[in-house]
């Protein structure tokens, strides 16, 4: 094995940091030779109503799956995240702001924040939302996303984030499968200097859903949008006339805190149910630990709030600590290629958390805009949401960072509530590419095909032993599919659907999926479900997606397409197919290529032979392995000659 480059934990780093190498091996084993024990320590960090008297009470085997925690508990999430910090906190800065409209910002402090929140609980009351009760919010990244989660789940109820990216058609499956009773969204958002209808979108998803009573509109463009009296509410009027204080109510350890969606190996998005206490011990305290905040720091997550990262690592983990966040509405690239730098400059930010695939982005446009801004505030660095490669990686480390930042290159899942592998960046040196080491109480496996538990150095699939707190307790209505997504392909354990590598010293290296995942910028895309929605375009008869190596997005959509007898090949078709997509997913799942294919290349059985299709799709033409298992092996040699036709 190839001995990779190793960056030692900056000089004076450990001596500040709340975790030194010491503590870490310490704090592992305590973790794990008694997890009871580690977590009831950590669970001290909430501020209870009840306290609970057992710690956890779990078990992976499929016929006797239990993972509850902490579970007689009771608590309130909002008091946790805000009130808690009033007494201290009330006038200083909870958010900075800044729009996508270069120069327009808002400082949000934490006495207005609570203000908002209570008022807005207060709104969601008198619409009849209680204990239970689901609350879709499809917002772009304004302060007013914040509002609504801590809101909901004040008053006991249940959130769940849609990415503002998504389509009207996204918006509306996930409303259908969580029963949503109140859409909370915005006129219209913004983002790189366009705009996009959320209101129109939010009128379409909800036309043909009952469970949505009423819609709440935050004014962010001031456009005239439609409106729906009687169903339709403006969110500045409805708070302002709210009452300014509303009574958290107590909630159970084991009740739901937010469902959040995510594609899988079936066409179907899953519904991941995340519960109370559990997941905010464990996204609290580790926020603290793997980026090594210390009161007074500045930190800012580029995540959009509709993904896992954003709950945990944007929203929840800074707020349980009281921390000062920058939250940024436009993307990297406008109005110019400076944009992120000059916003670290401006907020003298300390802890900056991003994604590979924007790096790459921004490594192409080269060192000019970044050396136009003083980015010496800057300490800590944070990596997620894919595999960083090295280039990306000693680009940030040494034009970001200016070589004196550890990466915390934390690898994790929505499934997994918060982090599962990561370096902490006062005890453990940074190999680029590499998410290092287990985090406090969780039990890496790598485990082979046939389920055996390697030792050492090896490949496999990436495994959990034994529960954590934070994990998702089940996908909403489909308690069967849960199991044997996660705990039935590997008995005993939680299968990430991730491949890993384990080197000498025992330092974990994620490879990427090994189901029907792809992973495009960051986001998880079910090649199942861009398959369907490719065929359900009239012309199509059939299509078979594959994630193919792209430059700067990790993984591109490589699509093939069978058109139906009467439909003409043409680039005007593949335009409209890939229009098609975008209203039906989200810009994000266009395909990058459409390969026009007279047949897919099955075996006997009918399926797919999807590991021919992802070597061609990545120009790889040599040797296609066992092929006597296709019905028609024409099929290939006429794919193979149409996709270099077209190179
Ligand atoms: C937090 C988040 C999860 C999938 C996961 C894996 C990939 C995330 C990673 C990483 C390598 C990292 N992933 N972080 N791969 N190194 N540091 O991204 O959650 O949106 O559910 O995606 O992302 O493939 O299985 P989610």
């Amino acid at each position: 094995m190839v001995q990779s480059e190793v960056y030692p934990v900056p000089p004076g780093f450990a001596a500040q940091a709340h975790i030194d190498a010491a503590a870490y091996e310490r704090l592992y084993r305590w973790s794990i030779e008694d997890p009871d024990g580690f977590w009831q320590k950590e669970a001290a960090f909430l501020d209870w109503i009840k306290p609970f008297t057992e710690v956890s009470d779990t078990s992976f085997d499929v016929n006797d799956f239990r993972v509850r925690w902490f579970a007689d508990g009771t608590l309130n999430g909002s008091v946790n995240c805000i009130d808690r910090h009033l007494a201290e906190k009330a006038d200083k800065p909870a958010v900075f702001w800044e729009s996508d409209m270069p120069g327009e910002s808002r400082v949000v402090t934490w006495g207005e924040l609570a203000d908002k929140v209570n008022r807005l609980a207060n709104v969601l009351k008198s619409l009849g939302v209680g204990k239970g009760d689901v609350v879709a919010i499809y917002l772009p990244v304004i302060p007013e996303v914040m509002v609504a989660m801590m809101a909901t789940i004040r008053i006991g109820a249940v959130h769940t984030v849609v990415f503002s990216g998504f389509s009207a058609e996204s918006l509306e499956n996930r409303i259908a499968d969580s029963k949503a009773k109140v859409l909370i969204t915005a006129d219209e958002g913004f983002r790189g200097g366009r705009i996009s209808p959320l209101k129109r979108n939010a009128d379409d998803a909800v036309r043909n859903q009952p469970s949505i009573e009423h819609v709440i509109v935050v004014r962010r463009s001031g456009a005239e949008v439609p409106f729906t009296p009687g169903r339709d509410l403006w969110y500045d009027e409805a708070t302002d006339a709210a009452e300014p204080w509303c009574e958290p109510v107590e909630v159970g350890a084991e009740d739901p805190l937010f469902i959040l969606y995510t594609s899988g190996s079936t066409g179907k998005p899953k519904g991941l149910v995340h519960t109370t206490a559990g997941y905010l011990v464990h996204a609290g305290t580790s926020w603290r630990i793997i980026f090594d905040w210390h009161e007074g720091d500045v930190f800012w997550s580029t995540a959009d709030v509709g993904w896992v990262t954003a709950h945990s690592y944007k929203l929840y983990g800074p707020l349980l600590n009281g921390a000062t966040t920058v939250m940024f509405e436009g993307v990297p690239s406008w109005p110019d290629a400076s944009r992120w730098w000059s916003i670290i400059e401006k907020h003298g930010v300390n802890i900056f958390y991003t994604a590979p695939t924007a790096l790459r982005s921004l490594m192409r446009e080269g060192e000019a805009p970044v050396r136009k801004h003083d980015l010496s505030s800057l300490r800590v660095l944070g990596s997620v949401g894919e595999p960083i490669n090295p280039e990306a990686w000693r680009w940030f480390h040494s034009v970001i960072g200016g070589g004196r930042c550890p990466i915390v290159d934390n690898y994790w899942q929505t499934e997994t509530g918060a982090v599962t592998l990561v370096p902490i960046p006062g005890a453990i040196p940074n190999k680029p590419g590499m998410a290092a080491k287990p985090y406090f109480g969780i039990r890496p496996e790598v485990v082979s095909p046939e389920g055996v538990t390697l030792e050492g150095p090896a490949d496999g699939n990436m495994c959990f032993r034994g529960s954590w707190p934070g994990q998702a307790r089940t996908i909403l209505h489909d308690h069967e599919r849960f199991l044997k997504t996660y705990f039935a392909p590997f008995p005993g354990r939680f299968f990430s659907g991730d491949g890993v590598t384990r080197d000498e010293d025992g330092y974990y290296r994620i490879a990427g999926r090994v189901d029907d995942v792809i992973n495009v910028s960051g986001h998880r895309l079910g090649t199942v479900e861009l398959e369907s929605a490719i065929a359900s375009h009239p012309a199509v008869a059939e299509s078979a997606v594959v994630g193919y190596n792209h430059d700067v997005k990790g993984q591109g959509v490589f699509a093939y397409v069978t058109l139906k007898a009467d439909a003409a090949e043409t680039d005007e078709l593949r335009r409209e197919i890939t229009r098609w997509v975008r209203a039906r997913i989200s810009p994000i799942a266009s395909p990058d290529i459409i390969q026009w294919a007279p047949a897919l290349p099955k075996n006997r059985a009918g399926k797919i032979l999807r590991r021919i299709l992802l070597k061609i799709a990545n120009n790889d033409f040599s040797d296609f392995g066992d092929t006597s298992t296709l019905a028609d092996a024409a099929v290939v040699e006429d794919i193979v000659a149409r996709r270099k036709a077209e190179l």
